[in-house]
């Protein structure tokens, strides 16, 4: 092997253990409709996370079939698990205030997210939430799958039109 090989290989261990551990999110190419700041450990804006509809995207994508108290019958709604977004951002936090566009905000405990799949929702009956009508992400919990979430403590933490978290 000659040094100058040699000297490749270093740096390209060095290269790859920077991008390993180097761990911030891509820069959101697109309009932002989520942000989070507060404890979490991962960023791309500062020391806030900002996510715009493709850096959402490399998430997982969920489904859930579920009542609301605030519209008939059973919707379905897709999106993100609350647990995969607030694990992408490396959040170290007891709970997180959840502010929406019409300034509603609320403390939810992030053992929620946890102990039920919460979901991050950007559409309902397949139609993509606008902030007329509850988007551009709604949080969303499994109501009908879990009776202790069919409670006003949890119809507070239903917040549509949130647009950011803020983990404590
Ligand atoms: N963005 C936003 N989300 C919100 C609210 C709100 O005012 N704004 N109200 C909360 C409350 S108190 C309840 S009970 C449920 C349903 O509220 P609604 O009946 O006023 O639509 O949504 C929750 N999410
Ligand atoms: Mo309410």
């Amino acid at each position: 092997m000659t040094a100058m090989t040699r000297l490749s290989i270093v740096f390209l261990l060095l290269f790859s253990c920077s991008v390993a551990l180097g761990d911030s999110l891509p820069p959101p190419q697109g309009p932002v409709i989520l942000s989070i700041s507060g404890e979490i450990k991962r960023t791309n804006v500062g020391d806030e996370a900002h996510f715009d509809r493709t850096l959402l995207a490399e998430l997982p994508r969920h489904r859930l079939d579920t009542s609301t108290v605030v519209t008939d019958g059973i919707n379905r709604f897709e999106g993100y698990l609350m647990r995969d977004l607030l694990a992408q951002v490396e959040a170290r936090g007891e709970s997180t205030v959840a502010l929406a566009l019409n300034d509603y905000r609320v403390d939810i405990p992030l053992t929620d997210f946890h102990d039920y799949d919460v979901l991050l929702a950007d559409t309902m009956d397949g139609e993509t939430l606008t902030p007329r009508d509850k988007g551009p992400l709604w949080i969303v919990y499994p109501r009908d799958e879990h009776r202790e979430l069919q409670d006003i403590r949890y119809d507070y933490r239903w917040v549509w039109q949130l647009e950011r978290l803020e983990v404590r």
